[in-house]
Order: structure tokens, then sequence, then C-alpha cells
């Protein structure tokens, strides 16, 4: 196999927070057009190997683990099973969700289907998916609501079914209170695909109603790169928003062509300068959360691909990481920022630039004359910055 033959300044290690779902490096291929091309690699075998890999831990959702109709001795033997991969390896399972989707039962949505009986079943399925994910020490409990939308408008009026959402997220939210487990929500968007459309479509829409539930501190985002992409945004900025607003729970990485099926590619492999600009900013940070990766290796491979995919994702945030810390100690690139951040004369925080308003900063605005003609000759510089950036990027700085 295609385990790191050497060890180098890019080499995954646990500290660095990386984790995979089952389902991502046990997906076996299968697209709307061709059946599977891989097995399903079992459990205990994906923790052993992201383990040799240098993984920190594995996420999962129910059913990855325990099949729909797996009878309670034999659930509890699947998670014996599993635990006791993960005691032998040490890797954790920071993240757990559960499969609201496969289901023919979810066709219409889970929390917002129009038969009252499946926002039970979903309920109920969720219920039991984040005590599994509390048994396995999980923190963090992902909401994708992959079929929770339309084809067809005339179904449903979109706010009854976030009526229907938020009133799920409510009662979830006080189940875990109920069970005293240390579990915070973080909801994932996609605009579309498996539906026509998915309510909440991107990862501002999901900021906005976390404010409208009645536990807006249990929870926050999911945010995934192929997702935003496909709503043809930049990621980074979506991110950089959560970010702000502390709401940024958990990350899926992976990569994406704009404006196609979500393609879940291996990070950075489409877009290195926008994974670039994504790494900086969690980096820049210090975000302490885990970097999941929600992709799986091309429907080419073989399993050896499959870990190739998982080294290969995780080596690419780190030369990404490493070049970040040379973007911050260049010095041509530094000081062209410094330019920008002293434009007019003032660096940041100087006291007159704050805009906050008291009578006396408005009077004095008010009194104020710009050298507009010099403002308008001047450029920024940005194409240099551009440039700069690239060479960095390209291997050349
Ligand atoms: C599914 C989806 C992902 C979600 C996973 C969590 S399941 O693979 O495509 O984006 O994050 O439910
Ligand atoms: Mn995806
Ligand atoms: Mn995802």
């Amino acid at each position: 196999m295609s385990a790191p033959a050497t060890q180098d300044a890019y080499t995954p290690r646990p500290e660095h927070h990386f984790t995979f779902g089952l389902w991502t490096v046990g997906n076996p291929g299968r697209d709307p057009f061709g059946e599977p091309v891989r097995p399903i690699i079992p459990p205990a075998r994906v923790v052993h190997k992201l383990a040799e890999l240098g993984a920190y831990g594995v996420n999962l959702h129910d059913n990855d683990l325990v099949p729909r109709d797996a009878s309670p001795s034999e659930r509890d033997r699947l998670v014996r099973e599993f635990k006791a991969a993960l005691d032998a390896t040490g890797l954790r399972v920071p993240m757990a969700t559960t499969n609201l989707f496969s289901d023919p039962a979810f066709r219409d949505g889970a929390f917002t289907s129009n038969d009252a009986r499946v926002r039970s079943y979903a309920l109920q399925k969720t219920m039991a998916a984040l005590d599994l994910g509390a048994e396995l020490g999980a923190t963090t409990y992902v909401c994708w609501g992959g079929r929770e939308g339309v084809e067809t408008n005339a179904a449903k009026d979109p706010r009854t079914a976030l009526g229907w959402y938020r009133e799920a997220l409510n009662f979830l939210c006080e189940y875990v209170q109920s069970r005293g487990y240390d579990m915070r929500f973080a909801l994932e968007a996609k605009p579309n695909e498996p539906r026509g459309d998915i309510f909440l479509p991107t990862t501002g829409h999901m900021l906005a109603f976390i404010y409208t539930l009645d536990h807006p501190e249990m929870v926050g985002l999911n945010p995934e790169v192929a997702h935003e992409q496909m709503a043809g945004l930049d990621f980074s900025h979506g991110v950089a928003q959560a970010l702000e607003a502390g709401k940024l729970f958990h990350i899926d990485l992976n990569g994406q062509k704009p404006g196609r099926f979500d393609q879940d590619l291996r990070f950075g492999s489409d877009d290195p300068k926008g994974a670039f600009f994504l790494v900086k900013l969690l980096e820049g940070a210090r975000w302490p959360g885990m970097r999941h990766f929600d992709s799986h290796a091309y429907r080419t491979e073989d399993e050896d691909g499959v870990w190739d995919f998982a080294h290969g994702s995780m080596r690419t945030y780190l030369i990404l990481k490493a070049r970040v810390t040379r973007f911050n100690e260049d010095p041509e690139i530094q000081q062209l920022l410094g330019e920008l951040r002293d434009r007019g004369g003032g660096g940041r925080g100087r006291p007159a630039d704050r805009v906050a308003f008291s009578e006396e900063r408005a009077r004095q605005l008010m009194a104020e004359t710009f050298d507009l003609p010099s403002i308008r000759r001047q450029g920024y510089a940005y194409e240099r910055l551009d440039q700069l950036t690239m060479e960095l990027l390209l291997g050349v700085r």
C-alpha cells in the first residue's frame, strides 16, 4: 500500500486533529449511473488504517456502524468491536450524526416531511443516534438536512417546513440537556442534491436560523467547502462569518468545481488557492476544532487508492499550513500588507479611525475635508500582492 514511506515535515500526526468519516474512506464508489466499485471497508479496519496514517479521529452516522435493521444484541456487539479498535489505536470519535436520507421513508425529508409519522420517526432515530454518539465520546453532533427540501414548491410552504425544522432542533437540544450529554449541534448547509432545492441552502442562511432557536448557544455550523462552492460562493467568507460569530463548531473539508454536482474531492485538489486562504483563515484564528475531511477517493480507485486519498488530504493541509507560515514571513508580502494597514497615514487601531458614534465624532467627520483627487488616483497594488501569493503557492518563493 501507499502508506507514507518517509516521514517529513508534512507527515500527519494526531495532534493535527485530522478526522475522516466511516462513510468517506468507506465510500464504495457508487454514483447515480454506476454500481459500487469497492467493497465497504469494515469499521475496525478503517480505524486501524486511519491511526496508521496519523489521523486523530473517525466520525460516523448511526448506520455506518449499526445497520438499520440490527437487533439490540447485534448493535451492542458492533459497538463493542468498534470500541475495541478505538481503544487499541487511541483514535477518537469527536463527531457523530444521523443518516436521515438513505431510507426511502425519508424521501420527502425527515424533520420537514409532510408525513407527521416520518417527522416523529426522524426524532426517534436521532435520539438513538445521539445516545450512540455520546457512548462513543462524541461532543459534536452534525445535522445535515440532506432531504429537507423539495422538488416542487407546490408540495409545502417553506415557512411551515422551517417551523417543523425549528421544533425538531429545539426538541433535540432539550433531549441532550435532559440526558446531560456534553454535545453541541453543528448544522450543515447545502444548496441542492439530493433534493432539487434544500432548505437553508448556505452557511449564512443557517446562521440566521440558529438565532431563532430556543437554545442558540448549543447550535453552531458545519460548513462544507463543496456545498458553498456549489452555490458559487467564496467558502472562506462563510467560514469567516461563522468564526466571527463564534459558531464554527465543525468543518467539512474537500474539493469541488463550482456549479457541479457534489464532487467531494480530495481537499485542495481542485482549488488550491481557495484551500490556501481557508487554511490561512483557520490557522490565523487558531481555531481549535477538528479538521474533518468529508470527501472520498475517485471512483477509479481500489483500496490502496482510498488510503492514498486519505493520506493526501492531510498532507495537502499541512503543506498549505507551511505555505501560510511562509506568507506571513515573506518580507515583500508583509511590506505590501503593512502599507495597506498604514494607508491614509494612520495605521490600525488609531482612535481617530474608529467609527463608534458620538456627537463629537459625527461633527468632526462632517467637518473633515478629504483629498479625494489623490484617493481617486491611488491604486491598491493587489496585482502585485496576488502575483507574489501565486508565486509562493507555485513553489518559486
Ligand atoms: C453525506 C453528505 C455530507 C454530510 C454527511 C453528514 S453525509 O455524505 O454528503 O455532506 O456532511 O451527514
Ligand atoms: Mn458534500
Ligand atoms: Mn458534509
